[in-house]
């Protein structure tokens, strides 16, 4: 199989991607390189340097392949906020478009697997959501998002395009880029405790989250494009990815310190507003169709981030 994955050069898309040229398959990645690293990719892959928002160019790399993997996107709240036009032109603009690339004339369209986010649910409440939930979105971000989820249903109904929308909770692993401030919490906290740096917990430190492993998205999307392959029919479907397991950030932050072996500094900060106290998803409805779980344990998940990964060169295309 040949597959197409936009935002290939990213943290969850580059792992994608080893795991897809791991199973013998072929990649053609389409990115912009604006928070993504050619070391990120393997250079087996084919890369091609480009933006998502723009229709034609999309169209063009997906010609031919069996597959769409949608992950390119402006991946933080905050800069959606800053730059409303442009990130919704990307993330929402970008889903269409993959969407569209992915039609076949009057016969089912090529499959598309994408990127969604627990952002869609806002701020749900203590329990663990299931994707019955309705959607109640807090940012540009999510309503984003939540957009593309809409537009692929609609597609799949008009104009046969088969989807399924993954909605990823907290991701944590290998080459989520630290110096980025709009990084995840576990990258962050991980690089200031090796580094001796103090840390900043904003609020009291027991807002909940459900950290997923990288390893463990990968899986899910898999899974979610074989399942696709398998059915041959034109549907939409949406499955959370997460653990169902809460993690509050001041036992996450004591975990990473005795994993590392320091002892960690810590300021206290007012909360960020609208920062969610609790964050975290029921994982069944994955179980029970895409036949995947999020297994890897939370401490052994961190350990991989301590041991630096070989760099690599990739080739442009
Ligand atoms: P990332 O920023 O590392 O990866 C995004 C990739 O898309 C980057 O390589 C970037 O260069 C590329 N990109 C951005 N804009 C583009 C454009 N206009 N055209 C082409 N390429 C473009 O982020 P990530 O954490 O790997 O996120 C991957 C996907 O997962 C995103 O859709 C994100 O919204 C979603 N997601 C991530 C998380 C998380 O916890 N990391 C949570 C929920 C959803
Ligand atoms: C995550 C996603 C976001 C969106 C959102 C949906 C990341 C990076 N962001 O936001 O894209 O999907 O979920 O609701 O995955 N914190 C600190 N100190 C720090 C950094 C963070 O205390 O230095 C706190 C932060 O205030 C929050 C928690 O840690 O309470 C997690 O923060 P985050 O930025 O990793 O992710 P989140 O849940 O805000």
């Amino acid at each position: 199989m040949r597959y197409l994955v936009t935002g290939g050069c990213g943290f969850i898309g580059s792992h994608l991607v080893d795991a897809l040229l791991g199973a013998g398959h072929g990649v053609v990645v389409f990115d912009d390189l604006s928070s993504g690293h050619r070391a990120n990719l393997d250079p087996r892959a084919q890369l091609v340097v480009g933006d998502v928002a723009n229709s034609a160019d999309v169209a063009a790399i997906a010609k031919g392949v069996d597959g769409i993997f949608h992950l390119a996107a402006i991946a933080s709240v905050q800069r959606c906020l800053d730059e409303w036009q442009r990130a919704s032109a990307v993330n929402l603009g970008g889903t269409i478009n993959a969407l569209d690339a992915a039609r076949r004339g009057a016969g089912i369209g090529v499959p598309v697997v994408f990127a969604s986010s627990a952002a869609i649910y806002g701020d749900a409440g203590a329990t663990a959501v299931d994707e019955g939930r309705s959607p109640a979105p807090i940012s540009f971000y999510g309503a984003d998002k939540l957009g593309g989820e809409q537009h692929a249903r609609i597609a799949a109904s008009l104009v046969g395009v088969p989807s399924t929308a993954l909605r990823f909770f907290n991701i944590y692993g290998p080459r989520q880029d630290p110096r980025s401030p709009y990084s995840g919490v576990i990258s962050i906290f991980s690089d200031r405790l090796r580094s001796g740096q103090s840390l900043t917990i904003f609020g009291d430190g027991e807002q909940v989250r459900d950290f997923v492993f990288v390893g463990d998205v990968v899986r899910h999307l898999v899974a979610a494009m074989t399942r696709m392959t398998r059915l041959k029919s034109s549907r939409f479907d949406v499955f959370n990815v997460c653990t169902g397991r809460p993690t509050a950030l001041n036992a996450l932050l004591a975990t990473m310190a005795r994993v590392i072996g320091v002892e960690a500094r810590a300021v206290h900060e007012a909360a960020r507003p609208g920062d969610i106290r609790v964050s975290m998803g029921d994982p069944a409805q994955a179980r029970r169709e895409l036949a995947v779980a999020a297994e890897m344990p939370l401490q052994d998940g961190m350990a991989t981030l301590v041991a630096p990964e070989p760099r690599r060169t990739a080739r442009a295309g």
